[in-house]
């Protein structure tokens, strides 16, 4: 999927009037549907790399990439897109870190994104918010501190609100958010293949998002991990999507422009 600021006549943006902000949100900004990249099950490498042209595609196209998923490891192949485009912060709300080097010969699934993504040079750092589940082994928790993780917890994150979501994300960096659709409580958030209890309700997560939104420049978003097999009645699907409505009207209010490439 991909979105514009530049009003394009093809496509309506008459926005929608959010009777809890008592305000129009997305006025006058365009949305595309790009299309799904086509995935081989067997075959990572050139998954990962058809991942990174269609995010290039749409950079190229001075649009904002709106990545939904689906497995997380996407996030490192949408990040490799930004090569070019100076240093990026990576906003990551999830209830793990991710962070596992290898298990079991696997370097690119979903527990070892944030772990590939810490490799990338141009990304200056990771912030984690939501943390809070149970880890069985040291190595991936200490290579996190020792890269200098900024982690807020779930529990940390209630109590401190919006503000201490703002607090771990640098002042107007660019800034690449991931939002793992498990950082919610499982029962807000249940279709997902490993969801906690003990997790963030649907406003806590839309706040916080927001506060990151107004600290920092979002040049691109992925929702992952939403798994419509293992869903009741739509919950997940529909609190992803407006969870998305949501973050991108943060985003859209910043209204700066993207960075081109160098
Ligand atoms: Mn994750």
């Amino acid at each position: 999927m991909w979105w514009s600021y530049r009003s394009r006549d093809d496509v309506a943006a008459g926005g929608w009037y959010d009777l809890d902000l008592r305000r129009w949100i997305l006025r006058g900004v365009t949305m595309a549907d790009w299309g799904d990249v086509e995935i081989a099950p067997a075959e990572i490498p050139g998954n990962l790399d058809r991942i990174t042209a269609a995010a290039a595609e749409i950079l190229a196209d001075g649009s904002l990439p709106v990545v939904v998923g689906g497995d997380h490891a996407i996030t490192f192949p949408v990040l490799r897109a930004f090569a070019d485009r100076g240093p990026v912060h990576v906003v990551q709300l999830d209830t793990h870190q991710d962070f596992v080097d290898e298990r079991q010969g696997t370097r690119f699934g979903h527990g070892n994104v944030m772990r590939r993504v810490s490799e990338l040079p141009f990304v200056a750092g990771i912030s984690q918010l939501g943390l809070r589940a149970l880890q069985k082994y040291a190595e991936p928790l200490e290579a996190a501190a020792a890269y200098g993780v900024r982690a807020v917890s779930a529990t940390e994150l209630r109590r401190g609100g919006p503000d201490a979501a703002a607090a771990v994300v640098p002042p107007g960096a660019a800034c690449y958010l991931s939002i793992d659709i498990d950082v919610l409580d499982i029962a807000t958030a249940p279709g997902t293949g490993t969801p906690e209890p003990g997790g963030l309700t649907y406003a806590e997560l839309r706040d916080a998002v927001r506060a990151i939104a107004s600290r920092c420049r979002v040049i691109g978003l992925d929702l992952v991990e939403v798994s419509p097999p293992y869903d009741w009645a739509e919950v997940t699907s529909r609190t992803a999507a407006r969870l998305l409505l949501s973050a991108l009207a943060a985003i859209a209010e910043r209204r700066e422009p993207f960075p081109s490439a160098s």
